[in-house]
C-alpha cells in the first residue's frame, strides 16, 4: 500500500505516506491496494470517454459513474473490499463500452483510432485476488523513481485535487445538477493523469484546470442546493440535545437529510445534524420547515467515536468522513445503529439504497432516545451567498467608516492533530473590528464562542459546507467590485485548514482564480516537496501557518 492523501498520514525521516499494512485512517494495505486498481482503472475509462467525445458520443452513465467511483476512494469513504471489487467490475464493463462505442466511431469515419497510453490499456479479469496481485502497477507513486520526488508531488497535487472534484460532481448529481462541458474537462485530465504525465509545466497547468474545473462543479452544486432547498437564511442552531427519540445525520448530501425529515413527520421523533450537515438549519425546504429538525449534535468528524457511541438513536452517514464504529478502547460500539448512504461503506455496517429510511426510523424507535433536555447552546449557520449578498450594502459602509478593518476567511477542515487549536486561537484573537467567515468542518474549532456584532453585523458569518467556498468566493469578487480594485487588494486573509482531498480541489480553485497570500495549515500537504512548497510561495505567495500573533501581526501589518 501506499496512500499520502490526507493530512494525518504517516509522515517518517524515512519517508512520508502511509505504506505498511494499515493507514492512520484505518484503511488497510487491502483496501488501499483494491483503491489503486480501481482509481487506474476509472483513468481508462475517462481516457475512452476522452476520446469518444471527438465524435459526440457522451454516455451519460459514464459520465456520472467515474467520479462517483473515485470518490469512494476518497479519506473516510468506504472501506468495504466487496463494494470497492464491485466498482471495479462496473468500471471495466464501463471502459469496455467506451472502447467499443469509440472504435466503432472511428471504422465508421475512417479514421485510425487512437490508443491511450498507461491506464487505458489496462487489462484485468476483476476479482478480488487478480485486482491485488496488480495493484503493485497501479499504485499512485508508480514511476517515482524515473521521475522523482517533485513531478511525483506535483501528480499527486493534480490526482488528489480531481478526487475532490469527483466528489462535488456526485453531490450535485444527486440533486440532478450534471454539465456535459465538466464531465468532459473532468475526462480529459482523468485520463491525461492515467498517462503519467512528467513535464512539470503541464502538471501545473493540470493543477489550475483542476482549480477551474472545481469551480464550475461548486458553481452547480451551489445551483443544486439552492433551487431544491431554496437559499439558506442565517438560523439559530441549538447545539444540545433534547428529550425525545432521535436520528442523527451527518456528511454532506442534504437530500438525503430532506426524505429523512419528510419521513420522520409525526412519528416522534427528532432529527439533528452532524459535522458538515449542520449548515441544513439554514435552507427554507429544511430547518425552516421541519420543526423536528431540533438542532445539531457533536462537532467534526475525528470525535465522531465518541459522540456516536453516547448517541442513544440510529445514525447515517451521507457522505465522508467516517471513522471505524466499532473502536474499542472502552468506547462502546454502534456499528448496528450506523446507516451507511451513497458512496460511503464499512464492512458488516447497514448500507441503504433507495429513498426508504425505514430502517433507520425502526432503529431510532428501538432506541431509548434522550431523556431530557440539557441546557440549550446556539451557533448561527446560513451565511451562504445570498444573505452575504444582502447584508453585502451594510458591511461595505462599515468598511468605508472605518469600523470593519478586516475579513478573515477561517474555513477548511478539522482534525485530530493538537496544532489545529491555531484556529481557535486565531479566531478567539482577531481583533473586534474584524470579521470571520468560516466553512466546512473546521468551524468546530470556534463555533461555541461568542464573536459580538459590528453595529448590527455579526462578526462571526458561518457561510456553510465546504463546497459553500463558491458562496466566500462571490462575496469577496463583490466586495473587490465595490471597492473597485482585485481581491488581492481586499483587506481579505484566507487562513486555511486542510485534511482531506475536497480541501485541495477547493485551494487548486482559489489559486486557478489569483488569490495570493492563503495560509495552510496545520501542515503542508506531505506529497507537496520542498521544492514544491517554495515554488508555490514565489508564484502564488502560498505559506504554512506560522503562529497566530506572528500571522495576525503579519496580515494586519500588510
Ligand atoms: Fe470535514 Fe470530512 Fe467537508 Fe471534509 S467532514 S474533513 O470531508 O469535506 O470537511
Ligand atoms: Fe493514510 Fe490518509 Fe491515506 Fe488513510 S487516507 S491511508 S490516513 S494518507
Amino acid at each position: 500500500m501506499f496512500c499520502v492523501q490526507c493530512e494525518q498520514t504517516i509522515q517518517t525521516p524515512a519517508g512520508n505516506g502511509c505504506a505498511y499494512t494499515a493507514g492512520m485512517c484505518g484503511k488497510t494495505a487491502e483496501i488501499s491496494d483494491l483503491q489503486d486498481v480501481l482509481v487506474y482503472l476509472l483513468q481508462g475509462v475517462s481516457a475512452y470517454a476522452h476520446l469518444a467525445r471527438q465524435y459526440d458520443i457522451v454516455d451519460a452513465e459514464v459520465d456520472a459513474y467515474v467520479p462517483q467511483a473515485f470518490f469512494s476512494t476518497l479519506t473516510n469513504v468506504n472501506f468495504d473490499a466487496k463494494r470497492l471489487v464491485a466498482y471495479t467490475e462496473r468500471a471495466m464493463a464501463l471502459r469496455n463500452r467506451m472502447k467499443d462505442a469509440y472504435l466503432a466511431a472511428c471504422t465508421q469515419a475512417l479514421a485510425t483510432a487512437e490508443t491511450p497510453l498507461g491506464a487505458g490499456q489496462f487489462e484485468l479479469s476483476v476479482d478480488k485476488a487478480a485486482m491485488l496481485a496488480r495493484a503493485p502497477e497501479t499504485m499512485v507513486n508508480r514511476g517515482l523513481s524515473e521521475v522523482g520526488e517533485d513531478i511525483m508531488g506535483l501528480r499527486l497535487l493534480c490526482l488528489y485535487g480531481l478526487k475532490g472534484v469527483a466528489a462535488y460532481l456526485e453531490h450535485a448529481r444527486v440533486l440532478g445538477q450534471q454539465s456535459r462541458d465538466l464531465f468532459g474537462e473532468f475526462h480529459r485530465i482523468m485520463a491525461r493523469l492515467g498517462e503519467d504525465p512528467s513535464e512539470m509545466g503541464e502538471l501545473l497547468e493540470l493543477s489550475m484546470a483542476i482549480g477551474m474545473v472545481n469551480y464550475g462543479v461548486m458553481e452547480l452544486l451551489d445551483r443544486g442546493e439552492t433551487d431544491t432547498f431554496g437559499h439558506p437564511e442565517p438560523a439559530k442552531v441549538n447545539m444540545k440535545p433534547v428529550a425525545g427519540k432521535a436520528i442523527l445525520v451527518s456528511g454532506h448530501d442534504l437530500i438525503d437529510l430532506q426524505h429523512i425529515l419528510e419521513q420522520t413527520q409525526g412519528k416522534g421523533i427528532n432529527v439533528y445534524t452532524h459535522g458538515e450537515m449542520l449548515p441544513a438549519h439554514a435552507y427554507p425546504e429544511l430547518g425552516h420547515k421541519f420543526p423536528h429538525l431540533v438542532g445539531n449534535y457533536g462537532t467534526a468528524w475525528q470525535h465522531q467515536q465518541k459522540e456516536f457511541a453516547n448517541f442513544p438513536g440510529a445514525i447515517v452517514m451521507t457522505s465522508n468522513c467516517l471513522i471505524d464504529p466499532e473502536p474499542g478502547r472502552g468506547i462502546e460500539g454502534y456499528g448496528d445503529r450506523l446507516f451507511t448512504r451513497s458512496i460511503v461503506g464499512w464492512p458488516g455496517v447497514t448500507h441503504l439504497e433507495g429513498e426508504d429510511f425505514s430502517a433507520v426510523i425502526d432503529c431510532a424507535l428501538a432506541q431509548e432516545g434522550f431523556k431530557y433536555d440539557e441546557i440549550p447552546h446556539y451557533t448561527t449557520t446560513g451565511f451562504a451567498r445570498n444573505a452575504l449578498m444582502a447584508a453585502a450594502p451594510a458591511v461595505i459602509d462599515q468598511v468605508k467608516a472605518g469600523n470593519i478593518k478586516h475579513f478573515f476567511l477561517l474555513g477548511g477542515c478539522d482534525g485530530d492533530k493538537a496544532e489545529r487549536n491555531y484556529y481557535t486561537q486565531f479566531a478567539a484573537q482577531a481583533p473586534q473590528d474584524t470579521l470571520i467567515l468560516t466553512l466546512a468542518c473546521g468551524k468546530f474549532k470556534f463555533n461555541d464562542l461568542e464573536f459580538g456584532e459590528i453595529n448590527g453585523i455579526p462578526r462571526f458569518l458561518d457561510v456553510g459546507q465546504c463546497n459553500d467556498a463558491y458562496s466566500a468566493i462571490q462575496l469577496a469578487l463583490a466586495l473587490a467590485e465595490a471597492f473597485e480594485c482585485g481581491v488581492n487588494d481586499l483587506p481579505l486573509s484566507m487562513v486555511l485548514s486542510w485534511f482531506e482531498q475536497k480541501a485541495i480541489a477547493i485551494l487548486l480553485t482559489l489559486l486557478a482564480l489569483g488569490v495570493k497570500d492563503i495560509r495552510v495549515g496545520p501542515t503542508v500537504p506531505a506529497f507537496l516537496t520542498d521544492n514544491l512548497v517554495a515554488a508555490l510561495n514565489e508564484q502564488f505567495g502560498l505559506r504554512l501557518i506560522t503562529t497566530v500573533e506572528q500571522d495576525l501581526n503579519d496580515i494586519l501589518a500588510a
